[in-house]
């Protein structure tokens, strides 16, 4: 089989580069490890920044994400009992839309399979093949089958574990990793979001996220040990514990029931450098990845994909190469800043096992200054709505 790109990984990053690429009569399969179902089961993340919801639009695939999502002009954040807003909207006259990911993936499969898109499900034993040549390929197998995707250009949208990055030369890449001493807990629950914004805590207990995806549909946080599973955390347990963390206003409204689902997501940053070698590009977490906090995760695939969506569409319509050969230069200078401050905002809000008096002092400062300084609720505004493309 012989396609313009071959995209490995559909997740959200695979599938909006190849709807993106299909509008400019690009063609691209997709090739996917699991099922659609099974990528559509992973609860990731809840806050888009406007460079996403403007991709969608481009893609022609925001309709139910404005019918559906929800803009937030702000967040609370807390420490202890006490509480402070960031006004988005003050700040930077932007707000964030809160529409998970799983329906941001959704849509985009749909869109993909109303344009006919080719992608392949259980798809096994990827290897990519002449990246460094002017004839890449990709051998895989579906079923036992084995097959050959002939291309011009390889899109690694694999995520962390995928193949993409382990196919760069270890004397070539350079990474660099931070992983944290914790983990979050996440759990749905079929119950009304206790407020209408988010809440960030930072408690004597650890850290506390209170999010959702609508009005009838809670999506909340805690940290965790690393040593926790999923099982060791009753329902009971959670919503004990949860109560504890978030302030006690809030703790006294929360409606708490069921959860439909739970899960551990450990935290790490991590980046891999360069983004490129030769003909194959890495997109999203495959390239990086960022501790949710800042809800950068999906936001930074997404101006990935714009930059080598542009660079593609430079490359067939003005056979120009300038956009691909500063694709890896361009994502890393701003996957770099969201590092930054999802690994600030980290630092700012968990608790760390090995916190000194002085430590806690100095988070303690920082909450303090962030609550009171107008500079410094600009910056944090800035970086959570998203930083120019
Ligand atoms: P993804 O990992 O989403 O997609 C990669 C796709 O490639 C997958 O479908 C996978 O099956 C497929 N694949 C892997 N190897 C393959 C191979 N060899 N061949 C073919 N296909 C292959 N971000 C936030 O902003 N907020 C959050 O709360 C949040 N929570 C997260 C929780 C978890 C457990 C994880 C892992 C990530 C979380 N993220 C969060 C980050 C997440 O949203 C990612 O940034 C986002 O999924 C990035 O999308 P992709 O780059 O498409 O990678
Ligand atoms: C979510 O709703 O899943 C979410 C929101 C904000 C974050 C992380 C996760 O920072």
């Amino acid at each position: 089989m012989k396609t313009q790109v071959a995209i490995i990984g559909g997740g959200p990053s695979g599938l909006l580069l190849s709807q993106l690429l299909h509008t400019r009569g690009i063609d691209s399969v997709v090739l996917e490890r699991k099922t659609k179902d099974y990528v559509l089961g992973r609860i990731r993340a809840g806050v888009l920044e406007q460079g996403l919801v403007r991709l969608m639009e481009e893609a022609g695939c925001a309709e139910r994400l404005h019918a559906e999502g929800f803009a937030h002009d702000g967040t609370l954040i807390s420490f202890g009992d006490e509480t402070f807003r960031i006004d988005f909207t003050e700040h930077t006259g932007t707000p964030v839309v809160v529409y998970g990911q799983t329906e941001v993936t959704r849509d985009l499969y749909e869109a993909r399979e109303k344009a006919g898109g080719k992608i392949e499900f259980n798809v096994e034993d990827v290897v990519i093949q002449g990246a460094d040549s002017d004839t890449p390929h990709v051998y895989y197998t579906v079923g036992g089958e084995a097959r050959r995707l002939d291309c011009d250009f390889v899109a690694g949208c694999d995520g962390f574990h995928g193949v993409s990055r382990q196919t760069i030369p270890l004397d070539v890449r350079r990474e660099y990793e931070k992983v944290y001493p914790f983990g979050w807990l996440g759990v749905l629950s079929e119950t009304p979001p206790v407020t209408h914004e988010l809440i960030y805590a930072n408690s004597s207990r650890g850290f506390a996220l209170c999010s959702m995806r609508n009005e009838s549909l809670s999506r909340y946080y805690i940290q965790c040990s690393l040593s926790d599973k999923p099982e060791d955390w009753t329902d009971e347990a959670f919503w004990q514990e949860f109560k504890r963390r978030i302030p006690a206003d809030q703790a006294g409204k929360l409606v708490t029931g069921p959860t439909i689902e739970k899960s551990i997501a450990p935290l790490r940053s991590f980046v891999t450098e360069p983004m490129r070698w030769g003909r194959l590009f890495l997109c999203g977490d495959a390239a990086h990845i960022v501790p949710p906090t800042g809800a950068k995760g999906l936001n930074t695939a997404a101006s990935d994909v714009h930059y080598l969506y542009n660079g593609l569409c430079d490359f067939y319509e003005n056979n120009s190469v300038a956009g691909i050969d500063s694709y890896s230069e361009k994502a890393l200078k701003r996957v770099w800043k969201a590092e930054r401050f999802s690994w600030w905002f980290s630092s700012l809000m968990h608790r760390y096992p090995d916190q000194s008096e002085f430590d806690l002092k100095m988070q303690a400062a920082e909450i303090e200054f962030l609550r009171s300084n107008k500079a410094a609720q600009q910056a944090m505004a800035e970086n959570y709505v998203g930083l120019p493309y």
